[in-house]
């Protein structure tokens, strides 16, 4: 392969033989001249692993509320109690958002919410009981440590059984949000009322044990330097070395509309790529690199196929959070819109459940 960075030779190498990365070596990819050398790594390690085939998924995100008592700093979805736009769903409603789409075969509902006070753990356990009796097909999604501390806090269960409790009540798998930037700093200035890392990384480490998978993400593009990126992606790495209960790692590019860190310009396009690549060759233990199209764009989120990301997330029906911080992507898309974009980019869209399995037989095979 012909690297137009000297610089960037040494870490080829280590990756062409197999070898593990270390922090200097992703330091040496976010810091060469050369973007499309680092994505042409990260793209032979996706080819080696997934050949040409692009994962998506029916899925519907549901968000029960968004009075949260955190108000982290880059977050534009959470409300006060008693503002105008705080909402809170009742069953009632949750049943009807779920009814609305009942015509079409969705795998996964994804769930999430802000950490409501008048909200009991009743509440959260007849979520799970009613979505699993509306859509007894899907696999649920739903909740992150940090909503489990929170529910940890309000009963005095301990994680594990809180965990117990929503799996009964039919929680599969837990999304990647909650962690932001695993960095004391960051969590200071942006999201101190938030668990911190340490926490964090002890209930998922809980939550793998319980035998619940969970994904894993990374908030980038704001105060955050490479170096505090790089240390998150470790210490991902680290705790999957010793549970192996990540499915994917989804970076997602920061939104600052409506937040008070509204000054700050988007992520660049480079960036985003530069990103997911690097995120392709530090995670060697993380099958599955997803390129959130709703954060990146349609455009970018096809381009990141051919940088490292094998998936593309799901149809969604309607995204709130970073449409509230300003994405100007749509808000959920058909599963022919999702199709048409990874098999316009060359790739072979393979719909997938929630824990990868192809859909009715949908595998292509591995075209390299
Ligand atoms: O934890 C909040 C992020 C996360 C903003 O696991 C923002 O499959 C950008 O975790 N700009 C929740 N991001 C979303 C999430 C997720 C999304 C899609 C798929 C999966 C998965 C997980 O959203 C939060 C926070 O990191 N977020 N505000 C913002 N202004
Ligand atoms: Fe609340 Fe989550 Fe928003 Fe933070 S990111 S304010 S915890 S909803």
């Amino acid at each position: 392969m012909r690297l137009s960075d000297p610089l960037l030779r040494k870490t080829a190498e280590k990756i062409t033989a197999g070898e593990r990365l270390d922090f200097e070596d992703a330091m040496v990819l976010y810091r060469s001249s050369d973007l499309n050398g680092v994505g042409l790594l990260a793209h032979r390690e996706r080819l080696r692993r997934h050949g040409l085939k692009a994962f998506f998924i029916r899925n519907q995100h549901l968000n029960y509320s968004n009075v949260c008592r955190n108000r982290c700093v880059f977050c534009a979805y959470a409300k006060n109690e008693g503002d105008p736009k705080a909402y809170t769903l009742s069953l009632e409603e949750v049943r009807d958002q779920l009814t609305c789409r009942a015509s079409e075969s969705i795998r996964e509902i994804h769930m999430v919410g802000g950490l409501n006070p008048r909200l009991d753990f009743q509440y959260f356990e007849n979520l799970l009981l009613l979505i699993r009796e509306v859509r007894p097909e899907a696999v649920i999604k739903a909740f992150t440590a940090v909503e489990l501390d929170y529910l940890s806090g309000i009963t005095g269960y301990s994680i594990e059984k809180v965990v117990l409790r929503l799996k009964e009540a039919g929680l599969a798998m837990m999304p990647g949000g909650g962690a932001e930037v695993l960095n004391d700093r960051i969590h200071k200035a942006l999201f101190p009322k938030k668990i911190t890392s340490e926490r964090w990384l002890e209930i998922i480490e809980t939550v793998h044990d319980q035998g619940i998978p969970t994904n894993a993400t990374m908030l980038y593009g704001h105060l955050e330097t490479h170096e505090e990126r790089v240390e998150h992606l470790l210490r991902l790495r680290d705790l999957q070395d010793r549970t192996g209960g990540f499915s994917a790692f989804i970076p997602l590019a920061f939104h600052s509309a409506n937040t008070p860190l509204a000054h700050l310009p988007p992520t660049s396009g480079v960036d985003d790529l530069r990103t997911i690549a690097v995120s392709r060759l530090l995670l060697d233990n993380f099958d599955h690199i997803k390129a959130y199209w709703v954060m990146l764009g349609e455009k970018l989120a096809q381009t990141a196929l051919y940088f490292g990301a094998d998936d593309m997330d799901g149809t969604i029906v309607e995204e709130r959070i970073t449409h509230t911080a300003g994405a100007t992507s749509p808000k959920g898309m058909s599963r022919e819109a999702l199709m048409y974009l990874i098999e316009s980019a060359g790739m072979v869209p393979v719909e997938r459940d929630s824990f990868y399995n192809p859909i009715s037989g949908e595998s292509h095979g591995n075209l390299i």
